[in-house]
Formats: C-alpha cells, structure tokens, sequence
C-alpha cells in the first residue's frame, strides 16, 4: 500500500490565489446541510473562478445555529438574517428558508447588492414570485445574480436527457409524464409541522413536489407549460401540534404535543394531479404525492417524441433510459446509458468511468454553475424568471383545481 496521497501543493496554493466568494446562508435544516455540503465540496472537485467560503449561517436559535455552524463548517453564526446580509464577508445569500420568508430576504439581499441562490419554490405567491423575478432583472443591470434551487436539473443524467432533446434526438415531443412520490405522511399521526400550514409553506405537495416536476418537465421539454386540468386532495385535515422543532419530513408522531385535544387544522393539499399543454401542443401528465405509500423519493420522468423517447428514475439515478425509434428490427427496444462517463455533465471532476454520483452531489453541481454564473456574469439558470414560471403553473393548479379541474391557462 503506497503513502496516502498528499494534497497537491500546487493545486492547494492555486485554489488559495483565487478571489473568495463569500456565502451566507439563512437556515440549517434539510436544505441547509444538503447546501453546506455543495459548499464545502465543490471548490475541491472543481476547478473554479472563485472560492466558495462558508462565511455565515443564520438561524433565530442562537445555541442551535451556533451548533449548526460548527457541525455544518460555516465560520460564523448571526441570529437575524439582515445582519448576514449587511457583513461584508457576505457576497452571496443563500435562502434555505421555508417558502414564507423567501420574498423578504432575495429582495433585501439583491438590494443590498448581493448576489442570491433561494430554495425552490420561489415563493408562496405569484405577487411576491414576481416582485422577486422584476427585483433580479434589475439587480442583473448591476452584475449581481440570482438563481432558484432547482437542483433536479444537476443530476448528469437529467443534464445529460436536456442535451439530447436539445439535439433533436426525440424530435417533435408529444407526452411528457412525471410524477414525485413521497410517503412521510401516510401516518395520521404525523405532527403539524410548517409544511402542512399555508402560511409558511404556501402549499402542500403541490409547492414541494409539484414545483420540482413542473420545472423539470419545463426544462426537458425546453418550452413552457400553457394550461393545465388539475385536483388536489388533502386526506388528513386535522393532525397533532408538533411536540418540538419538527421541521423535517422524519418528524415522528411521538414528537407531538402531549395535550391530547392540541390537533391543528392542515390547510395545504396533501396530493397534486394534474394534466398539462406545452406551447407545442405536447400534453403532459404530472402527480406529486406525499401519500404514495412505500415511496421515499420516487421522481420518473418519461418523454416521448416522434422518434424516441428517454425515461429517468431519481432512485436509479445514475441511467438514463433511451429508446430510439428510428432503429427498427428485432433489436429495437430502450436501452440503459450508464451516466458515470467524463463525457457526461459534470462527471468529469469526479471519479473515474463507472463510479456513480448520488442526491448529494446535485448541490455540488449547483454551487459550480452558479459561482460560474457569478463570475462570468452570465444569467444563472434557473432564473428567478424561471421560478416565476414555475409558480404560475402551481396557481393554475390551484385554480383548476377549485373550479373542478376545468382547463386553466397559465397566465404568463
Ligand atoms: C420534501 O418533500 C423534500 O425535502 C423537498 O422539499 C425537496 O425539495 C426534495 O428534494 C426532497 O424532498
């Protein structure tokens, strides 16, 4: 067994000569540490114009940010987030937040001049997507740049499906179908936690899930969707007051108020269905559930076009499933591309032919095309327009929704 290998000094000193961009990120749950880890990882698998530094993280709980600060390499801690934005070693914020306080913090932060990464969705509302998407356009005349979490376009494999119906290789698209999967909730004993009120997550499966598929159907097919037919259902309207700090989906009925009448009313859709039209006239089928039981994760995606089609499963996440349709005969069929070579999206800094990537590594991704983005100047995708497109989908659902599924247009 030869020695370990050393860092390489020279490539050490080069990354240290780089400019540092300094990130501040309000929030440390899910999201947060999924964020801190793309930060730390992605200056050392990538080479960068810039170099990420963990500057600050934000959280009301002093103790637990604190905490959080050392558990999750950032260097310092602030209890309000407008302090975060005013420090100078902050260029960039970072917005782990629930979807409620999203519009407050992007506006202060690109005002401020900072440049701003938000966890999808981008918003609670249309009004405040929109005051935020007209803020980044204008913050964009001054070089500063704002991009929505989206991070399901990062995995090679969904990289890699954009790359080829931009090549043409499906041709004129006719169905688009995907469906997000989740069960965290199946138990009625789950606690109220603040993705089951509308006033801190804006919606429920539809927001969450709904928001991921609706984006990645829009950025596979590489054209928006124009109206949609939708229901929504929520199965268990009353659940127990959350006992504690349950913010995330493993929340245990056990962490739950020990009052036994303190249940609170859940005011968020517990599952999305919903059909779509793209501008082309492609139809499309969408279903985000937190329901589905014995599903943790599931997102599959299947396009077909007039000469093939791709599929794609987050839980076999490195393939990519391809059928072309011009290849007739006996052997004609889908066929699996192993998404693991140098010549696929992003895999070129990581591990040599073969060596999988996982959900992590989205984030990764992420922080790479966006400190890119950043120094190049150049519009991150996806946009806060994006973002914006994204939620005018979700308020037709809505809409439709409440009109009995009758056929909305989304307003564009
Ligand atoms: C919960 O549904 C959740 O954490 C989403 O909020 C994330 O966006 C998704 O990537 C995983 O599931």
């Amino acid at each position: 067994m030869g020695q370990p290998q050393q860092p390489d000094e020279a490539q050490a000193g080069a990354a240290a000569e780089k400019p540092p961009l300094g990130v501040g990120m309000v929030g440390y749950a899910f999201m947060g540490a999924a964020h801190s880890q793309g930060w730390r990882t992605v200056g050392r698998v990538f080479d960068l114009p810039r170099r990420p530094v963990l500057a600050a993280v934000c959280g009301r709980d002093g103790q637990a940010v604190r905490a959080a600060a050392d558990r999750l390499g950032w260097a310092a801690a602030e209890t309000d987030w407008r302090s975060l934005i005013a420090r100078d070693d902050v260029d960039l914020v970072d917005i782990c937040t629930p979807g409620d306080s999203h519009a407050e913090i992007a506006l202060a932060a690109l005002a401020a001049g900072k440049h701003v990464l938000c966890e999808k969705p981008l918003a609670n509302t249309v009004e405040e997507a929109e005051a935020m998407a007209e803020a980044a356009e204008a913050a964009a005349e001054r070089g500063q740049v704002a991009m929505v979490g989206f991070n399901y376009r990062r995995v090679p494999a969904t990289a890699l499906a954009r790359q080829m119906v931009a090549e043409g290789r499906l041709g004129a698209l006719r169905h688009v179908r995907v469906t997000y999967l989740q069960d965290w909730l199946v138990d009625p004993g789950f606690p109220l936690t603040w993705r089951l009120r509308k006033e801190t997550a804006g919606s429920g499966a539809l927001g969450d899930l709904g928001a991921h598929i609706v984006d990645l159907a829009q950025y596979l097919a590489g054209e928006p969707v124009m109206g949609v037919s939708a229901l929504t259902e929520t199965f268990v309207r009353e659940r127990p007051l959350p006992g504690g700090a349950s913010s995330g989906l493993s929340a245990v009925s056990s962490a739950v108020s020990s009052a036994a009448e303190a249940v609170g009313q859940v005011t968020v859709d517990d599952a999305a269905v919903f059909t779509g039209r793209f501008a082309s006239g492609a139809l499309a089928s969408f279903e985000a559930t937190r329901y589905a039981t014995g599903r943790k994760n599931s997102l599959r995606i299947e396009l077909n076009g007039e000469h093939g089609s791709l599929a794609f499963d987050l839980e076999r996440l490195n393939e990519l499933s391809y059928h072309d349709g011009r290849e007739g005969g006996a052997h004609a069929g889908f066929r699996r591309i192993l998404v693991t070579e140098p010549e696929h999206p992003y895999l070129e800094a990581w591990w040599p032919p073969g060596h999988g990537l996982g959900y992590e590594h989205t984030f990764v991704h992420q922080a790479r095309d966006l400190v890119h983005a950043i120094a190049e100047g150049s519009a991150p995708m996806p946009s806060f327009a994006d973002g914006l497109q994204v939620q005018r989908v979700l308020a037709a659902v809505e809409e439709s929704a409440a009109k009995n599924s009758v056929y909305t247009s989304v307003v564009v």
